[in-house]
């Protein structure tokens, strides 16, 4: 354990350092959770990568009662989600009120909605053993093998996929990127590629990840803006699997997820998006995300950039807020963008 506090960049804006004084730190640093979790791990992402946003994850759910006097503000300030507060789920696809917002196909590309989950009673990503990491990959891949109809398909390990396989899933937006240096620092990429891979149907419109951030992320995804026929997809797929697979759940923040950004619903409804002029007007484009809780990414995942004017815009909420409302955030965004694009 490193029992200094860590220095961070004057420029630094990441919620670690907003939140995380001397005396926090003090109080922290020789609390280990039941899984041998430290203050020094749940943070590390964020003192090594000072341009991070938020900077820390959770080793297991234990981490987020105690090292709450870290995670609690942190929850607070990205969710607007307090400690007396309560996570209610509500995931019915036929309260969602999302008519096609681009019919003519002029501005929505592709739509995909995911979401994170995690086995109860093992340690998250950040602390995982190898051969729970490997036991995960076994008990997971098995139960969606044996899933039918539309949602059948193949597990493919990434250990053995060839270069060539591996990179045509990720520039075609199906299958996440090695090396990220976040999650190397949270330890979340330990002996890498073992234990990771994707399954998927046949047309790649269902597909899970296996033991990347999280232990599942269950992804809906399709061209177009059927936003209403993702989110149907994505939930009966998630309860065909909650069928065999017990997630790891509490009252207070719904689904545990290694990063608290990703807790409650654990959802992460998108649209790839041609928004060239508004791109170009960007203050009005971050005031018109921001009203809408929606946040904008580039068009290869988190912290890329925006290619041809094309955009990733998703709902920022996730805890705290149903998964409907998380859909009804990205909805009303994306309407709201293409009338001010229209207006350009
Ligand atoms: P996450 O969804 O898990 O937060 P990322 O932002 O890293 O992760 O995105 C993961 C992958 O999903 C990236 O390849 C990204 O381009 C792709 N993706 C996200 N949204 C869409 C979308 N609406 N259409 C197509 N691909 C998408
Ligand atoms: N740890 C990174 C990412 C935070 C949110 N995104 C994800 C993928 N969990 C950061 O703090 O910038």
């Amino acid at each position: 354990m490193n029992h200094t506090f860590p220095s961070f960049p004057k420029d630094c804006h990441s919620l670690l350092c907003r939140y995380l004084t001397p005396e926090i730190f003090d109080a922290l640093k020789d609390k280990k959770t039941s899984n041998g979790y430290t203050l020094h791990q749940a943070i590390n992402s964020g003192v090594q990568n000072p341009d991070s946003s938020i900077g820390v994850y959770a080793g297991d759910a234990e981490s987020y009662t105690l090292f709450a006097p870290l995670f609690d503000p942190i929850i607070e300030a990205y969710h607007g989600f307090c400690r007396s507060d309560t996570h209610h789920s509500h995931f019915n696809p036929d309260d969602l009120k999302a008519p096609n917002p681009d019919t003519s196909g002029d501005y929505i590309v592709s739509t995909r909605i995911r979401v994170g989950r995690n086995i109860a009673d093992v340690p998250l990503g950040p602390a995982i053993s190898k051969e729970q990491r490997n036991a995960v990959e076994s008990q997971v891949s098995q139960a969606l093998e044996s899933l039918e109809g539309a949602l059948r398909g193949t597990y493919y390990p990434l250990q053995g996929m060839s270069s060539a396989d591996k990179a045509q899933l990720v520039s075609d937006h199906f299958l996440f990127k090695a090396g990220d240096r976040f999650l190397e620092a949270a330890g979340l990429n330990r002996d890498w590629p073992e234990g990771r891979g994707i399954f998927h149907n046949e047309d790649k419109t269902f597909l899970v990840w296996i033991n990347e951030e999280d232990q599942l992320r269950i992804i809906s995804m399709q061209s177009g803006g059927d936003i209403k026929a993702v989110f149907t997809r994505l939930f009966h797929a998630v309860s065909a699997i909650e069928k065999s697979v017990t997630f790891s759940h509490s009252k207070h923040l719904g689904y545990i997820t290694s990063c608290p950004t990703n807790l409650g619903t654990a959802m992460r409804a998108s649209v790839h998006i041609k928004l060239p002029k508004l791109g170009q007007n960007k203050e009005r484009f971050e005031a018109i995300a921001k009203a809408h809780h929606v946040q904008i990414r580039g068009i290869h995942g988190e912290h890329s950039e925006s290619e041809g004017g094309i955009y990733d815009i998703s709902n920022r909420r996730r805890l705290g807020v149903s998964e409907v409302q998380c859909v009804q955030d990205m909805y009303d965004g994306v309407v709201a963008l293409i009338a001010a694009e229209q207006s350009l």
